[in-house]
């Protein structure tokens, strides 16, 4: 890891233009590590652009330099290197993988399924963030944190842990946290505005897609849909229903939440939770897609029908790993 950190400072040094890319539909971890990563590189007087090919969601646009962020780039090669941050693969990152050519890549990462994509990578897949490993390293790279890195260190770990509840918490997220308060972060005005500033049309379409509620697996397994005709009713777009699966997950005895979400052209994305032993990076993976032990998604062909058997004939390869009822 040292070796990276001097040949990641030699690289910072030596260049000028960065870009700073994260996974397409991000959430806060994605947006807040980027615009942190953002300021501490201008903050260096160097040139840096931030870019997602999805844009910055509303619910996170109270976040200092979002306004900055592009979703739109003429030239990639204009830049001398790319930081691509909470991406486990570099195809997360969208139609931008194919135009990279000779940039440097470096990779900041948690993911457990990350493959090291980078030229310079760091994955600390013990983070629960990867607000977390950027904080480790703007740490060791001596780059001070001023408060508009600290409030968006801080979204992308509040985010990620689930407001510090899931199974990834650990006593750093913490100690970090701390930190960033010290900073100056206000954790109600994060949170206030993460959870508690939702539109109208978000519960209105919460209340259609839980009458879509299913239980499979002997209860041990809850199935939701989102179709394209429901955010079509509230004139919404998809990242409104950001966290519907958690309500699945929340019912007793359910170990496992997917959430279908309709796609163009008779697919779905998915989105699962899951609590106990259940990987379903795993199953993730198994379905063509990937993510974290308790948090991870896939796109799956077919009508909802055909997607839900695809996915319960998966399922039962780990039948195993539910809980014993
Ligand atoms: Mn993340």
């Amino acid at each position: 890891m040292n070796s990276q950190i001097d040949e990641l400072k030699k690289t910072i040094n030596e260049n000028n233009s960065f870009i700073v890319v994260s996974h397409i539909d991000p959430e806060g971890d994605a947006i807040g590590t980027s615009l942190a990563l953002y300021y501490a590189l201008k903050n260096l007087g160097k040139n840096v652009c931030v870019y997602n090919e999805s844009g910055v969601p509303k619910i996170l646009k109270f976040l200092p330099g979002s306004d900055q962020l592009i979703k739109k780039i003429s030239s990639i090669n204009e830049f001398d290197c790319i930081f691509v941050v909470d991406c486990g693969d570099l195809g997360r990152i969208g139609s931008l993988k194919n135009k990279l050519e000779k940039l440097k890549i470096i990779n900041i990462d948690h993911h457990s399924t990350n493959d090291y994509f980078g030229d310079i990578n760091f994955v600390d897949k013990n983070a629960a963030a990867a607000g977390e490993v950027l904080f480790d390293l703007l740490k060791k790279l001596n780059i001070a944190i001023n408060y508009e890195i600290a409030i968006n260190l801080y979204t992308a770990i509040v985010v990620d842990t689930g407001s510090f509840r899931y199974a990834s918490t650990r006593a750093k997220s913490f100690q970090i946290a701390a930190e960033l308060l010290q900073l100056g972060v206000d954790p109600w005005f994060v949170s206030m505005n993460i959870y508690e500033n939702y539109p109208f049309e978000r519960m209105k379409l919460l209340g259609d897609v839980l009458s879509t509620l299913t239980l499979h697996l002997d209860g041990k397994v809850a199935f939701m849909l989102v179709t394209k005709q429901m955010l079509a009713k509230y004139n919404a777009s998809v990242d409104i229903t950001e966290g519907f699966v958690n309500f699945g997950r929340a019912i007793e005895g359910v170990e496992l939440s997917i959430i279908f979400k309709e796609n163009d052209g008779d697919s779905f994305k998915l989105s699962m939770r899951s609590k106990g032993n259940i990987d379903v990076s795993i199953i993730a993976k198994s379905l063509g897609g990937g993510g974290h032990r308790n948090a991870a998604g896939c796109k799956i062909q077919g009508t909802y029908e055909e997607a839900t058997k695809k996915v319960l004939e998966v399922l039962k390869e780990y039948e195993r790993d539910f809980a014993a009822k």
